[in-house]
């Protein structure tokens, strides 16, 4: 048969030798940055992996192989390739069968990193409900990926460009734990805030690891979000970045953008409005989580069993 899930050599010796890997996604290098910035970020989130002693597994459809733990060369073709799909759940097994590429969501990547047996997954913000998401039911599979599948995400919150109040009341409904990492606020991506709380503040990547093995052990299905906030230093003010964030979604809304489409579509015009600030600090949250989500890896390897 065929070889449909490819696992690195390097990502393989690690799990079967109980070493921490850390999933990272491939929608961010083909749709959420320009390029070069999309490879850099691809290529330094690695690097900061493996300097918190983490294995990375960077995950995409190649060819029509779900690849996990990706080559130089990969991450190229996903930065520069035209016309690269946009792969959540829905779209794996077509793409898969037409022998496509895919650039895979935190909805496709946490479906591929829970088959692979990868446990924590670093991004930078998950999808949600979009703004008048109760009428159109735009909704990001992300949310219902995270209801089922085992594998925590750890992010800097979700854009304001979404319902932020409507998407944690999705996960509620749901059952996934809302983290706040050193926080009690659900982070805005761009800001520390959004005024909204989160489900439980956790202060130690041990403390993360514990309630992920108890869920493990109890056998709670699903996953969790960990919330952790942009370092301080590379915040945008919302008094700065609430503005662009309305005119993309007036752009969004008059150039008749819909479904898959919406979210890439932002994202660049919040690139292009505030010309690379929001790209920098995109860049340095995302290498942020990395970080954390290398030290939860390795305290779910440290952990007593
Ligand atoms: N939000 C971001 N950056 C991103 C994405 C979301 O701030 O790159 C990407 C992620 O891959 C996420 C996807 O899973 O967009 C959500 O798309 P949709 O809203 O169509 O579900
Ligand atoms: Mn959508």
């Amino acid at each position: 048969m065929r070889t449909r899930l490819d696992v690195s050599a390097e990502v393989r010796s690690a799990l079967e030798s109980g070493k921490p890997v850390v999933a990272l996604e491939s929608t961010i290098i083909s749709h959420g940055f320009p390029y070069p910035a999309n490879v850099e970020c691809a290529v330094t989130a690695e690097q900061v992996a493996r300097e918190h002693g983490a294995v990375p597994a960077t995950i995409a459809i190649i060819g029509g192989v779900v690849r996990v733990g990706l080559g130089r060369d990969d991450i190229e073709h996903l930065a520069t390739a035209p016309g690269i799909a946009k792969a959540s759940r829905r779209d794996i097994a077509t793409l898969v069968a037409r022998g496509s590429d895919g650039a895979t969501t935190v909805a496709g990547t946490m479906l591929i990193a829970s088959l692979a047996g990868i446990r924590v997954f670093a991004t930078g913000g998950i999808g949600g409900v979009h703004r008048g998401g109760a009428e159109s039911m735009d909704i990001s599979a992300d949310l219902t990926e995270l209801a089922s599948t085992p594998v925590t995400v750890v992010c800097a919150g979700a854009k304001s460009v979404l319902d932020l109040r409507l998407t944690l009341e999705y996960l509620e409904t749901h059952g996934v734990p809302v983290l706040g990492y050193r926080t009690d606020e659900f982070p805005a991506f761009y800001t520390r805030t959004s005024g909204l709380g989160v489900d439980a503040r956790v202060e130690t990547p041990q403390e993360v690891a514990e309630i992920m093995r108890v869920r493990e052990e109890l056998g709670v299905a699903g996953g969790m979000v960990v919330a952790n906030p942009i370092p301080r230093e590379h915040e945008i003010p919302h008094e700065e970045i609430d503005g662009v964030i309305d005119r993309a979604l007036a752009e969004a809304a008059k150039s008749g953008v819909r479904g898959k489409d919406v979210t890439p579509f932002l994202l660049a015009r919040i690139h292009a409005l505030t010309s690379g600030r929001s790209e920098t600090a995109n860049k340095e949250l995302v290498y942020h989580n990395v970080e954390l989500a290398s030290q939860i890896a390795s305290a779910m390897c440290d952990a007593p069993r």
